[in-house]
């Protein structure tokens, strides 16, 4: 018998109600290609944090029920997706979530470490936040920081990583956490570009995908790009394919909302680009990098 018809995931991020960032995108983007999105919402806000004065609303002490009443349910799930937690107390949860949900190798976990972004951590966090981060990381099978976060989560140094050779190193010892998968977006490469590089404990590999930089910053895509590579991976493609897809597709999004009167801190424009995940990657441009 088939297990579940459509693969579900467990998301567990936050609700922002204006600005694309977190549930917002992770439930289009996961729903487009093909997957049911089953979230616990780890906080409700007005908008992301990035808007001055938005609102927050802690879920914290909800979250026990809600995986009480699913474990009454028994549920199971193909995979388990963190992202932004709404406190330190929420990553203590969460690793119970995976003790309790994880089936083996049948449920893979991503933990996207969202601290912060731009060599600074996100307002709403502090120290102790960062700290518990380290714990959940150690739980994951996939983990995605951007530059940042590495950083922080190797040395509370959130501009530690500069280049793609810091970036590989660091990769090593993230993996020496835990993780199979490390994939570090938003490096700096030696063009003038910009990279996501990744590393699979499994086969050895190192792979690096190259897009221009493109001058903006909208919040948002690291849950975006993790949401695609995600689905990609769900779907059965290789990791150096799943890269291809999520950077592309980012890029993609981002040429898309380029040249409209347009405040850059709503996000992309994605509802103009999710159709394309539907079908197959169009652009690869992956390389295997060498450990010098
Ligand atoms: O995209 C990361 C993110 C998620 N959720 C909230 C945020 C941010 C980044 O600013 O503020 C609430």
């Amino acid at each position: 018998m088939v297990k579940n018809p459509v693969q579900r995931v467990a998301a567990i991020h936050d609700l922002s109600g204006f600005g694309r960032a977190s549930l917002t995108v992770v439930i289009p983007v996961l729903s487009s290609m093909g997957f049911k999105v089953c979230p616990i919402p780890t906080a409700v806000l007005s908008t992301h944090s990035q808007f001055k004065n938005y609102r927050f609303v802690d879920l914290t002490d909800h979250i026990p029920g809600i995986m009480q009443h699913w474990k009454e349910l028994s549920l199971t799930f193909d995979a388990i997706y963190s992202g932004f937690l709404g406190s330190a107390r929420q990553i203590d949860m969460m690793v119970e979530f995976i003790n309790e949900f994880k089936n083996g190798d049948e449920t893979l976990v991503m933990v996207d470490p969202v601290l912060g972004d731009n060599g600074k951590l996100y307002g709403p966090f502090d120290n102790e936040m960062v700290e518990e981060m380290r714990k959940l990381v150690q739980k994951a099978d996939i983990i995605t920081p951007n530059i940042t976060e590495v950083g922080l989560l190797l040395e509370d140094n959130p501009t530690l990583i500069t280049n793609t050779k810091d970036t590989i190193k660091a990769i090593d010892k993230l993996t020496a956490m835990g993780p199979e998968i490390v994939v570090v977006t938003s490096v700096p490469d030696e063009e003038g570009r910009t990279a996501v590089v990744a590393y699979n404990r499994n086969d050895g590999r190192y792979w690096k995908v190259p897009v221009d930089y493109l001058p903006a910053a909208f919040p948002g895509t690291g849950d975006t790009f993790a949401s695609v590579l995600l689905g990609s991976i769900l779907q059965g493609d290789n990791l150096p394919m799943s890269l291809d897809r999520a950077t592309h597709f980012i890029s993609h999004g981002v040429r898309s909302t380029f040249g409209f009167d347009y405040d850059e801190k709503e996000g992309i424009l994605l509802e103009k680009v999710l159709p394309t995940l539907k079908t197959p990657v169009q652009l690869s441009s992956y390389e295997v990098l060498k450990k010098e």
